[in-house]
C-alpha cells in the first residue's frame, strides 16, 4: 500500500520520515494542491477555469477595475464553494505537527482558510484570505462571515470593497514577508506541498532554504517546477501521503 501511494522506496520513505521527525526547524509551503481533496479547485489543473475564464486573468487589479461585478461574482462563487469544504487529512496532519511542536511555521499561497479551520495557527497567508475585505479608497479592512452579495460597500466611506487578497502584479504584504523571510532563514527542512512552483515570489521560498543548506521534501501528484531542486519527492495526494508519513514518525 505504502509504495503505491508513495512511489518511492521504503528506505527513502523512512529517511524522509526521520528528517521530518528530527528537524531542528521544520516549515511547510503549501499551494492549491493541499486543498484539492477538500474539493477546492486548483489554479492550473483541469479545474483551473471558471465559466471558461482563465482564473489568473480574473485575479488582477485591471480585471477588477474593468469589471468589478464579474470579479465579485467569481469570488462570491468561490466563497460559496469553500464555505462547504472541510479540511482534509493533509491539513489535519500539518495542524497536528504544529500542535506537537514539530512544525514551526506554515506558509500558504492558498486563500481558502482551511489550514486555520484544521487547527493550524502559525499560518502565514502570503496571498491573503478569501473572506477578508478592504476598501479601494480608505484603510477600512473587514471580514465576511458569509459569501458577499452584489458589490460590497465600505461602511466608512461608501466606496467599493474588494477581496483582501494579493492579485497578480500586486506586491505581498511587507509585514507578512518579513515573517516569511525570518522563517526561511531558520528553516532546516521545508515541506513543499501541492504547489506547481509557478507563482513568484512564493516559488522562490524553498529555493532560499535549499541555498542555505536546508532539505526539501515535496508532496505532489506530479512533478512541479520545484521538483528538480528537492531532496525527496513523495508522489501521491497529500491528503494520503502526509498522514501516511505521520504514521512512520
Ligand atoms: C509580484 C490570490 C511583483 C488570489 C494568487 C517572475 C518573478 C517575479 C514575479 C513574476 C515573475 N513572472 C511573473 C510574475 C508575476 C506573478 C507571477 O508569479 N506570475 C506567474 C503566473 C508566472 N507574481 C505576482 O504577480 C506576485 N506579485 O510578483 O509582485 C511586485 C513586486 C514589487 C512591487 C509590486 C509588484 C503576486 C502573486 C500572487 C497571485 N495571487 N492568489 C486568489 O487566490 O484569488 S496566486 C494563486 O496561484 C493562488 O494563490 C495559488 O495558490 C497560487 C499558486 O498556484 P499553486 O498553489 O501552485 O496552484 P496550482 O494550481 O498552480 O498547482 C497545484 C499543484 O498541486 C500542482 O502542482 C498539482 O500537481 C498539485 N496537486 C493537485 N492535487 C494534489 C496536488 N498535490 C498534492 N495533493 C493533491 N491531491
Ligand atoms: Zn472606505
Amino acid at each position: 500500500m505504502l509504495t503505491t501511494v508513495f512511489n518511492m522506496s521504503e528506505g527513502e520513505l523512512r529517511e524522509a520520515a526521520e528528517l521530518v521527525a528530527n528537524a531542528e526547524y521544520l516549515i511547510a509551503l503549501t499551494g492549491a494542491g493541499v486543498s484539492k481533496e477538500s474539493n477546492v479547485p486548483t489554479f492550473r489543473g483541469e479545474d483551473g477555469l471558471w465559466r471558461n475564464y482563465n482564473v489568473i486573468e480574473l485575479a488582477t487589479p485591471s480585471a477588477f477595475t474593468n469589471n468589478p461585478e464579474l470579479v465579485w461574482e467569481w469570488y462570491t462563487w468561490r466563497q460559496g464553494l469553500i464555505a462547504e469544504c472541510e479540511p482534509n487529512p493533509g491539513h489535519l496532519t500539518l495542524a497536528k505537527w504544529e500542535e506537537t511542536g514539530l512544525l514551526k511555521s506554515l506558509i500558504t499561497q492558498n486563500v481558502d482558510g482551511l489550514h486555520r479551520r484544521a487547527g493550524s495557527s502559525n499560518v502565514l497567508e502570503v496571498h491573503g484570505n478569501l473572506w477578508a475585505l478592504k476598501c479601494i479608497s480608505c484603510d477600512y479592512h473587514g471580514r465576511l462571515s458569509a459569501p458577499a452579495e452584489g458589490l460590497p460597500e465600505c461602511p466608512e466611506c461608501g466606496s467599493m470593497l474588494r477581496p483582501d487578497v494579493v492579485w497578480f502584479g500586486e506586491s505581498l504584504d511587507s509585514e507578512v514577508m518579513a515573517r516569511v523571510y525570518a522563517d526561511l532563514e531558520k528553516a532546516t527542512v521545508c515541506l513543499v506541498i501541492g504547489t506547481s512552483g509557478i507563482v513568484q515570489p512564493a516559488a522562490m521560498f524553498p529555493i532560499l532554504v535549499k541555498q542555505r543548506g536546508g532539505t526539501l521534501i515535496e508532496f505532489n501528484v506530479e512533478t512541479s517546477r520545484l521538483s528538480s531542486n528537492v531532496d525527496y519527492h513523495i508522489r501521491g495526494p497529500s491528503g494520503k501521503t502526509l498522514p501516511a508519513l505521520d504514521s512512520l514518525i
